[in-house]
C-alpha cells in the first residue's frame, strides 16, 4: 500500500485517484418491498419479503450514484426506520458540508461522517459515493479502491432447501456450470445432515467444492460429532459451526475441518486478537452491510490477505442494486480466483434493476448502474432533498 494512497470520507482509494473531489447537490431515498419466491428462513425466522431503501446521490456536474441500505432481520441490529432516520441525516449533512474532497493520508474524521450510523446506512451511503465517482470515470467500483477490476466473478451456488432435496439441488447446479457449493446445515439433526453430506460428495464427484455454513446452531460435542463424520470429504470450510466461536480452534483440534467467520465479524473484535491464532481458520466470510463502514471492511479483506485466510465476499439478501455494488468490490478483490456468495437474487420474485445479473455458468457478469437501469416497480419515494 502505497502512503500517499488518497482518503475520501475514510475510505483508502487507489493512488492514481489523488485529486477525487464531489459536491453532492441531491438525493432520492426509495423504500422498496419486494416478495420472496418461498418464505427464506433464517435463524429461526421466517420473512415472507425483502424491504430496504435504495439512495440515489447526484453531484453538481450531474454524475450518479446509486446504494442499497437493507437492514435484514435477525442479523441486522437495527430497524427500517431507524435506517432510514440515519440514511438521511448523514445524506443531509453531507449534501450541506460542500465539496467532499480527497486529502492524502488523511487517517481523520472528514467531519460529517456519522460513527454512530448501522453498518447497512454506511454500506449504502458509501457505496452510493463510490458508484457516483465509478460512473463519472466509467470504471467500476471496486477499481476506484483497487484500481482494476475482473470482468466476472465465480460464485458459490447457495443450498437453502431441506435434506431431501440436497442431491438434486446438488447436481442441478453442478449441471448449470457451479463449481463451488454452498450448503445450509443446522438445520435438523446434525447425524441426517452428514449423511447428506456424504451423499452430495458421491454424486457431485471429488472436483466440485463444498462449503458449508451451520450459523451457529451446534454446542461443541455436536459440531465436533458432525466434523469428524465429514471430515475425508474434502470440505472446503464450514462456517460458524459452534454457538461459541472461541471453541472453533477446539472444533478444528478434534476434527481437522477448516472453518469460516461469518456472524463474529458482525460485533466489534478485540483489536488485539490475531486472526493466526485461530487454527483452521480458512476463510472470512464478509457481508460488508453487516461488518460496518467500508475501511472496516477493507480493514479486514487486508487482515485476511497478510494471513492466507481466503476473504469471501457474501450478500446478506440485498436487491439488485446492493448485489452489484457487492459484485464490483468482489471483481477487484477476489476476481476470478474465489467464489463468492452472490447467489441470492434467485430467491427474490423481483429486484430493483430492470436486468438483474444473471449467473451464467456459475459466473456473474459484473455490472455497473446507474438510474436509467433502475426499475422503481416495487419502490416508493420517501425522500429527497
Ligand atoms: O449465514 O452466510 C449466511 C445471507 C444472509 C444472512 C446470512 C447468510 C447469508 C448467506 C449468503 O448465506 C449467501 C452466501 O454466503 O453464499
Ligand atoms: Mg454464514
Amino acid at each position: 500500500m502505497g502512503l500517499n494512497a488518497p482518503n475520501f470520507i475514510g475510505i483508502r482509494l487507489s493512488p492514481q485517484f489523488q485529486d477525487v473531489s464531489l459536491e453532492l447537490k441531491s438525493a432520492l431515498l426509495y423504500r422498496f418491498n419486494v416478495p420472496f419466491k418461498h418464505p427464506l428462513k433464517i435463524k429461526n425466522i421466517e420473512l415472507h419479503q425483502r424491504e430496504g431503501l435504495i439512495l440515489v446521490l447526484t453531484d453538481t456536474s450531474g454524475h450518479v450514484g446509486l446504494g442499497e441500505i437493507s437492514p435484514l432481520i435477525g442479523f441486522s441490529h437495527e430497524t427500517m426506520e431507524t435506517a432510514i432516520y440515519k440514511t438521511t441525516m448523514l445524506v443531509d449533512r453531507m449534501i450541506n458540508f460542500g465539496a467532499l474532497i480527497a486529502q492524502p493520508n488523511a487517517g481523520r474524521n472528514t467531519g460529517w461522517s456519522d460513527r454512530t450510523a448501522p453498518s447497512v446506512v454506511h454500506f449504502g451511503v458509501e457505496t452510493a459515493l463510490l458508484s457516483l465517482l465509478a460512473n463519472a470515470r466509467n470504471i467500476s467500483m471496486g477499481a476506484m479502491l483497487y484500481g482494476s477490476s475482473s470482468t466476472k466473478i465465480p460464485i458459490n451456488g447457495l443450498i437453502q432447501s431441506s435434506l431431501s432435496e440436497w442431491v438434486f439441488e446438488a447436481e442441478s447446479l453442478v449441471s448449470k456450470g457451479y463449481r463451488t457449493i454452498k450448503i445450509k446445515v443446522g438445520q435438523i439433526n446434525s447425524v441426517l445432515e452428514a449423511r447428506g453430506i456424504q451423499d452430495i460428495r458421491g454424486s457431485v464427484g471429488p472436483d466440485i467444492r463444498l462449503r458449508l455454513d451451520a450459523n451457529r446452531s451446534w454446542d461443541l460435542e455436536t459440531a465436533i460429532e458432525f466434523g469428524r463424520a465429514v471430515k475425508d470429504l474434502d470440505i472446503e470450510y464450514i462456517e460458524e459451526p459452534t454457538i461459541h466461536p472461541e471453541e472453533l480452534p477446539r472444533f478444528y483440534d478434534a476434527c481437522s475441518v477448516p472453518f469460516a467467520f461469518d456472524e463474529t465479524l458482525h460485533r466489534i473484535l478485540d483489536p488485539t486478537l490475531s486472526f493466526a491464532s485461530y487454527t483452521g481458520l480458512k476463510a472470512l466470510v464478509l457481508k460488508p452491510s453487516l461488518i460496518g463502514c467500508t475501511a472496516r471492511f477493507v480493514a479486514l479483506v487486508n487482515q485476511a490477505r497478510e494471513q492466507n485466510i481466503m476473504p469471501v465476499i457474501s450478500s446478506s439478501f440485498e436487491s439488485d442494486v446492493g448485489l452489484a455494488a457487492l459484485a464490483q468490490l468482489a471483481a477487484s478483490i477476489t476476481g476470478d480466483k474465489i467464489a463468492v456468495g452472490l447467489d441470492t437474487r434467485s430467491t427474490l420474485a423481483a429486484g430493483t434493476a430492470k436486468t438483474p445479473a444473471t449467473i451464467q455458468n456459475g459466473w456473474m457478469p459484473v455490472k455497473t448502474l446507474t438510474t436509467s437501469d433502475l426499475d422503481l416497480t416495487h419502490c416508493e419515494l420517501i425522500y429527497h432533498s
